[in-house]
């Protein structure tokens, strides 16, 4: 993928301070620390558009990012992403969190072309991420189901984890990732290229 441009556009936390709609606009979501920003940072092919943090939770906006992107050197596209708070993160006040999770489905039932679910490769599934695919498909959203951080596991053991993981999470097809190898990389921009 030829990477144009890639910037920041704004962060929200309700829907009035959403980027006017217009481009193709993916949802990157899944459990805090999963991966989200490090997997939007190698999509976009930088370090830091988006902030990783070693304090799981930290990111507690909707973060979007416009990019300019091409297959080939013609026809550059434009998609933007919007990397979303970590889910099933329980500290803090109760309060806060509800907070979060509304913010979350407000954003979710009206904007997104396409959800990529991260989900935790050396982990598996959790309850919570059975839970945000089971939603997102009852509003009629598309998934693309990713597993995360599988540089962490054996290469003998990677498909044979992304094949429980697409039956825990009951999707035809999980995308082996890796930001810290960089592997998976291309595939994912295939499947947000054909949504
Ligand atoms: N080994 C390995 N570590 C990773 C990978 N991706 C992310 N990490 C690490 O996991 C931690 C969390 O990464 P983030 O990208 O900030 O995760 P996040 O899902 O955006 O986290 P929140 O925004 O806090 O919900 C960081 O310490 C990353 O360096 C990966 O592919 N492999
Ligand atoms: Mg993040």
């Amino acid at each position: 993928m030829i990477v144009h441009s890639a910037e920041f556009v704004k962060s929200a936390t309700k829907p009035a301070e959403y980027p006017p709609p217009g481009l193709r606009e993916i949802a990157f979501c899944g459990r805090s620390n999963v991966g989200k920003s490090s997997c939007l940072n190698a999509l976009a092919q930088r370090k830091a558009l988006a902030r990783v943090s070693r304090t799981p939770g930290r990111t507690r906006l909707i973060n979007f990012f416009d990019l300019r992107v091409a297959e080939t050197l013609e026809n550059p596209q434009e998609i933007r992403f919007a990397d979303l708070p970590g889910y099933g993160f329980a500290s803090g006040p109760k309060s806060e969190t509800k907070q979060w999770q509304q913010m979350i489905e407000k954003y979710l039932g009206s904007r997104p072309d396409a959800l990529v679910v991260l989900v935790d490769g050396e982990l598996g599934a959790q309850p919570s991420d059975i839970e945000m695919v089971r939603w997102a498909e009852s509003l009629g959203r598309k998934v693309i189901a990713v597993a995360t951080k599988l540089d962490k596991l054996a290469r003998s053991r990677r498909k044979q984890q992304t094949d429980k993981i697409a039956g825990q999470l009951a999707v035809r097809e999980v995308i082996a990732f890796s930001a810290k190898e960089r592997f998976g990389v291309e595939e994912l921009w295939h499947a947000l290229l054909s949504v």
